[in-house]
């Protein structure tokens, strides 16, 4: 595979190739309402889409709910709900929640959908039509929870669900086979052939590992329940809801009603996925795929684990802090900028509010609202509010250089799929302006030159941040665009190929030039502090 040549900003290491930039997030059971591991996922998925926008990709960026299965029905029926009053009404806390969090979702995708039904029978016809799908008698230990099957071994003291700590329950079931065993070989050689095609790492290892120890074939519909897809070729039976729910990231874009559009998107996705679901995604749904015909999905990105007090935040247990309330109550820019600086995309983490708070007060408060407070107080106080002409850089200006490495560094993280060191390199960034403030005191000299030359390099350096920083702080960033007088959208502003370029160079040395900013004459607007410091 290639590495892409659209951008100058390159640097990607991944195999994508156009400038679509298709991304997804699991579509959530909603049997309970968004917590904040959920809600992880989301912002993780956001940050991503924001950051192509914002290069210029076309971008389309998929959620949505997942409607049918067991556990679903079982939810309705305690609620003397029928299943589609149920998950009409629990559908909408999903979308209401990523609307509080600023999620910039193209889509909303609903299993229950028409068109999705199609999609699933379309899809699954196809797979059955090549011969990998046979009839059988299944037994097993099977937990609602996870809508999964399990052996003996894997289950815990009194047969319970290593994941949700509740009893299996034994199953009889006459069912269609997935012949899931006959793709060892081939997503083997599928992930020889692109090592980067799951991350991290440790994750792409997980899954050889498992396809080295050997594939079963696996059930995939049920006769004891009918809410889910009729499988088409035999409707006494549903669609199991794995099966079910992986074909929502074709149907969104168009695999029953716009065919023409599906390779407009496909194969090039970035499924974002917690890591408690990498063997559906990294195994089945390539293998499903392939089996339908076409090709396996591009990328997928698992991240870890929210944990409270160690353990993971989840639906069947006490310890979900529920999403939109907390973060209306924590700051949805506070809590976004928490999860992406703080998290290493991967690895578990515990989630805790002094930590939140800490970083908000360190990095928001000070280091971001500080350099903007100054710079402004500096343009109002100096030249009565209006940003003055840069005066020629001189060589060896030891910020100027630093300014590119950094950013450029920045931008490399973000294409990469690196959050936190995005993060933290624009951090970096603004630590060093507010020591070059301090090293120049500016504010104890007269305007001229000089002091011309120090504002604009510090109004230069706000607004590289404003474009780092948008993925994670899109309003904040937004309201720093406003603050230093820009009219146009921080995100379009940036959208195409000449003023990414002029921003952030190709050489370094684009990036000082003031008419590609069009910063000088603006009017620097006065403003409340960004993050008012918090106890
Ligand atoms: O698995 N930390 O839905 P689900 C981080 N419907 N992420 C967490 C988390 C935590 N503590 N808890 C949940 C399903 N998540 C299926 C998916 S996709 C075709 C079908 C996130 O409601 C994480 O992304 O159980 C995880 O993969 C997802 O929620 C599971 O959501």
């Amino acid at each position: 595979m290639e590495i892409p040549t659209k951008s100058p900003l390159s640097g990607n290491t991944l195999a994508i190739v156009s400038n679509h930039f298709y991304i997804t997030t699991p579509i959530y059971y909603v049997n309970d309402k968004p917590h904040l591991g959920t809600a992880y996922t989301m912002v993780i998925a956001d940050a991503f889409a924001r950051w192509h926008r914002i290069i210029g990709d076309e971008v389309f960026f998929l959620t949505g709910t997942d409607e049918h299965g067991q556990k679903i029905a079982t939810a309705a029926a305690e609620k003397s709900l029928s299943p589609q009053a149920w998950v009409d009404e629990a559908s909408r806390w999903f979308a209401d929640a990523w609307s509080v969090l600023n999620i910039s979702n193209d889509a909303f995708i609903r299993t229950t959908e028409a068109r999705h039904h199609e999609s699933v029978r379309r899809f699954m016809q196809a797979v059955y039509d090549s011969g990998y799908i046979y009839k059988a008698n299944y037994e097993g230990w099977y937990c609602v929870a996870c809508e999964a099957y399990y052996l003996e071994d894997e289950l815990g003291e009194g047969r319970v669900c290593p994941q949700h700590k509740k009893p299996a329950e034994w199953m009889v079931e006459e069912n269609y086979f997935f012949a899931l065993s006959k793709f060892e070989e081939k997503l083997l050689k599928l992930y020889a052939d692109n090592p980067d095609s799951i991350a991290p790492l440790s994750r792409y290892n997980e899954i050889v590992s498992q396809l080295r120890q050997g594939l079963m074939d696996i059930s995939i519909t049920r006769t004891s329940i009918d809410w889910g897809v009729k499988v088409p070729w035999d409707e006494k039976h549903v669609f199991y809801v794995w099966c079910d729910a992986l074909v929502n990231y074709l149907t969104a874009i168009g695999y029953a009603t716009e065919e023409d559009k599906v390779s407009v998107w496909w194969p090039n996705v970035h499924h974002v996925v917690g890591k408690d679901i990498i063997k559906f995604h990294c195994i089945w749904w390539p293998a499903l795929c392939m089996a339908a015909g076409l090709e396996p999905p591009g990328h997928i990105l698992a991240h870890g684990w929210l944990l409270v007090s160690g353990e993971k935040m989840s639906k069947s247990r006490l310890n979900q802090i529920e999403a939109a309330s907390y973060a209306e109550r924590v700051g949805v820019e506070a809590l976004r900028y928490h999860f992406l600086r703080e998290i290493t995309l991967g690895a578990d983490a515990d989630f805790s509010e002094e930590g939140l708070t800490a970083r908000y007060n360190s990095d928001l408060a000070n280091n971001l609202g500080n350099l903007l407070s100054r710079v402004s107080t500096l343009v109002a106080s100096k030249y009565s509010g209006t940003i003055p002409a840069e005066s020629i850089c001189d060589q060896g200006c030891a910020m100027k250089q630093s300014v590119v490495t950094m950013a450029k560094e920045a931008v490399v993280a973000w294409n990469n799929f690196s959050p936190d060191q995005a993060l933290l390199i624009t951090w970096n960034l603004i630590r060093e302006a507010n020591a070059f403030l301090e090293t120049n005191e500016p504010w104890k000299m007269q305007p001229g030159d000089k002091l011309s030359h120090i504002l604009s390099d510090a109004l230069e350096v706000l607004q590289i941040v404003a474009v780092l920083a948008y993925p994670a702080i899109p309003d904040t960033a937004q309201e720093i665009w406003r603050r230093i007088g820009m009219d146009t959208g921080v995100e379009t502003s940036l959208s195409d190929v000449k003023a990414i370029n002029a921003v952030f160079g190709n050489g370094g040395e684009a990036i000082y030039q003031p008419e590609a900013y069009g910063l000088a004459g603006n009017t620097i607007i006065a403003g409340e502090p960004l993050f008012p410091r918090r106890k």
